[in-house]
């Protein structure tokens, strides 16, 4: 059983690329949920829909979040009314949120419930929120302190931030399942997702750190970082703006206590030393997954 830490994109293109590469693979996927936020009373939680919709072949690609094919009448209608709508909820994407909300209030909890999506969506990966109970990422940037959505989405992650707090994360319960994963697995992966606000919610629940600390050398992380910037969103830009190295490196020495094998990619290949002196074994490969040839090979690496 192999157990990927998940947070959106990076994370979905790796599940899939390792369930298409061994069809057969108990595949586990404990997610984030520092990104969740309830919205126009709706419980929405980003990772666990771009994993499950990518899965299902079904995410928007060029969007990175959200259906292909998707119509927005609601949104629409709604910001006619003059209703916040800053928050872009498609019309089919409506009915993953409706649904999780209902099953939410009649006492399910979000793990059983996103074990219901993925059972509908015909998932081949376990997808285990990290915990049931509260866990909000939050910014304290120039502008004040920001819900992750706001940062995100209506300030386009286009402020300086200061520092992150992960507000509930002392007090919250890794889940029986996620644990059990982390206990299990024959391999933890740390997915290419961002290291400070996908991966760094998981990290802050209590026996996590410890959890990987105790199996390092069977933990490897792919960096999200390439040739100095993130693919996507702004792992690049918080890394530089909190002190740390905007490059595997920097990564590693983040992961190193808990990390025994970091994947980097061919154009970081002069950092592989530095890597190495950190204490960590070092994989070169292409990491982009830009195509299905691409992702095999990237899954493969980390598989092997
Ligand atoms: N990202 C955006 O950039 N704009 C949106 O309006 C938006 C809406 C949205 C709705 C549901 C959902 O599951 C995700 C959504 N995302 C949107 C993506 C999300 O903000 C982030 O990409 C993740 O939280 C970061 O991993």
């Amino acid at each position: 059983m192999i157990c990927v830490l998940s947070g959106g994109v990076g994370a979905a293109r790796l599940l899939r690329a390792l369930s298409e590469y061994d069809p057969a693979l108990d595949l586990r996927a404990v997610v984030n949920v520092g990104d969740d936020l309830v919205m126009h009373g709706l419980q929405i939680c980003p990772d666990l829909d771009t994993i499950t919709y990518t899965l299902a072949g079904l995410n928007n690609e060029e969007q990175g979040w959200g259906l292909t094919g998707e119509t927005w009448r609601v949104m629409q209608e709604l910001g006619a009314l003059g209703g916040d709508a800053w928050f872009g909820l498609g019309d089919r994407d409506l009915a993953t949120h409706l649904y999780r909300t209902q099953r939410l209030h009649a006492g399910s909890n979000k793990t059983e419930v996103a074990a219901e999506i993925a059972h509908h969506f015909q998932l081949g990966v376990d997808l285990l929120p990290a915990t049931n109970d509260p866990l909000a990422t939050e910014f304290h940037t120039e502008v004040g302190i920001l819900s992750f959505q706001e940062y995100f989405v209506r300030h386009h992650h286009d402020v300086v931030v200061t520092s992150i707090d992960f507000r509930g994360a002392a007090a919250a319960r890794l889940t029986s399942q996620a644990a059990e994963a982390l206990r299990d697995a024959d391999r933890i992966v740390i997915a290419p997702s961002n290291p400070l606000i996908s991966i760094g919610p998981i990290l802050a629940i209590p026996g996590v750190r410890e959890a990987l600390r105790e199996r390092r050398d069977d933990v490897i992380a792919v960096s999200p970082i390439i040739g100095g910037a993130a693919l996507k969103g702004p792992a690049d830009r918080l890394l530089r703006e909190l002190g740390h190295d905007v490059s595997p490196v920097g990564v590693a020495r983040y992961y190193r206590d808990l990390v025994g094998t970091m994947v980097i990619d061919e154009v970081d290949v002069e950092l592989r030393a530095s890597i190495e002196e950190l204490g960590l074994e070092c994989r070169v490969t292409t990491t982009i997954m830009k195509n299905p040839d691409h992702a095999r090979h990237l899954a493969a690496v980390v598989m092997a």
